[in-house]
C-alpha cells in the first residue's frame, strides 16, 4: 500500500473523544501520514458540557498555509470537519487549492447539526458558507440533518426512500460529486449508509445493525475511518462497510456510562481488520 499523506481541519476539543482527537489516531491507524490544522481548541466539545472555552484560530490559517506553499508541502486529501468560524471558509478552500495534489481528494463532513438542530455556536450563515465549501467536496459526508439545513429539505424523523432521494438529488445540486449519506433508517434495526456519485443511476447502500442508543463523535469516527479507508484505495461502497463496521463496534464496546464520547480505542482492531478484508 502506497505510504499517503493527507491533511484534516477540525477542532481540537481538548476533552471528548471528537473531531482532531479521534481523527488522528484512526487516519494513523489506517496507516496515513496525517498533518493536522486546528480549526479551534475548545476545553471540551459542546455537545452536552457547560461553560465550555473556545479560541478560534482562523487567523493562523493564512501563515500557516503560507509556510507550507513556501516548503512546497502537498496533501494528496484534504479533510474538513468541524470548523470554527464563517471565515475560516474561505481560508479552507484556499488551502484545499493550493495544497491538494493533482489527484488529491477534497473531502468534507459539514460538522454542524445532528438530532434536527445545530450545534451550539452555529447559525443559518454559518450552513451557507458552508454550503460554498459542500460545493467543492469530491465526497460529501453529512448526516441526515446537515443535509436538511444544506439542501433546505424539512428534517423529518419518520420518511421513505423517495425522500432519501430527494436529499441525495438536492446534495448532488449543491456540487459535490459523491454524497455518502449517514444514519439511513427504512427497517426497525437496520442503519445505512446511502451513496450516490454523479453519473450513478442509482443509490447504493451499506446497511449494518442498529442499536438502541447513540454516542457523542460517531460522526467524526465515520468520517475518519471512511477517509482512511478511501485513500487506502478502498471504493466508497468498501469505506463505508469498513467505517460503519468500525463505529457499531466502537458504539458497542462503550460503557454506559460514559456519556460524553465513544469509546472507539477499544474497536481498533476491528478497523484494521476492516482494513484487510
Ligand atoms: O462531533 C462533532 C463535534 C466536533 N467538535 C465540537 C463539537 C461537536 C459536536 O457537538 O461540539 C466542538
Amino acid at each position: 500500500m502506497a505510504y499517503k499523506r493527507l491533511l484534516t481541519i477540525q477542532d481540537i476539543s481538548c476533552v471528548g473523544q471528537c473531531s482532531l482527537t479521534v481523527a488522528l489516531p484512526i487516519l494513523s491507524a489506517c496507516g496515513h501520514e496525517t498533518a493536522i490544522l486546528p480549526s479551534a481548541v475548545l476545553s471540551t466539545h459542546t455537545g452536552g458540557f457547560t461553560g465550555f472555552t473556545f479560541r478560534d484560530l482562523s487567523d493562523d490559517m493564512p501563515a500557516i498555509n503560507a509556510h507550507w506553499q513556501k516548503e512546497g508541502l502537498k496533501f494528496e486529501a484534504v479533510y474538513t470537519g468541524y470548523l470554527g468560524s464563517v471565515n475560516q471558509i474561505d481560508y479552507v478552500r484556499e488551502i484545499m487549492d493550493t495544497s491538494l495534489t493533482a489527484e488529491g481528494l477534497r473531502i468534507v463532513d459539514p460538522a454542524m447539526a445532528d438530532n434536527g438542530k445545530l450545534y451550539s455556536l452555529f447559525d443559518m450563515t454559518y450552513v451557507e458558507a458552508m454550503k460554498t465549501l459542500c460545493a467543492t467536496a469530491d465526497y460529501l459526508l453529512p448526516n441526515i440533518t446537515e443535509a436538511c439545513f444544506l439542501t433546505g429539505i424539512e428534517y423529518r424523523e419518520t420518511y421513505d426512500r423517495a425522500y432519501i432521494d430527494s436529499l441525495m438529488t438536492a446534495l448532488h445540486a449543491l456540487g459535490a460529486k459523491t454524497v455518502v449519506l449517514t444514519g439511513v433508517c427504512y427497517e426497525q434495526g437496520k442503519l445505512g449508509i446511502a451513496i450516490l456519485s454523479k453519473g450513478d443511476d442509482k443509490i447504493s447502500y451499506y446497511y449494518h445493525e442498529r442499536l438502541d442508543k447513540s454516542c457523542h463523535g460517531t460522526g467524526d469516527i465515520f468520517a475518519s475511518a471512511f477517509t482512511g479507508a478511501l485513500v487506502r484505495g478502498k471504493t466508497p461502497l468498501e469505506a463505508a462497510r469498513v467505517a460503519g463496521n468500525f463505529t457499531l463496534a466502537g458504539m458497542k464496546l462503550t460503557a454506559p456510562d460514559h456519556w460524553y464520547g465513544t469509546q472507539f480505542e477499544k474497536a481498533i482492531p476491528v478497523l484494521i481488520e476492516e482494513l484487510s478484508k
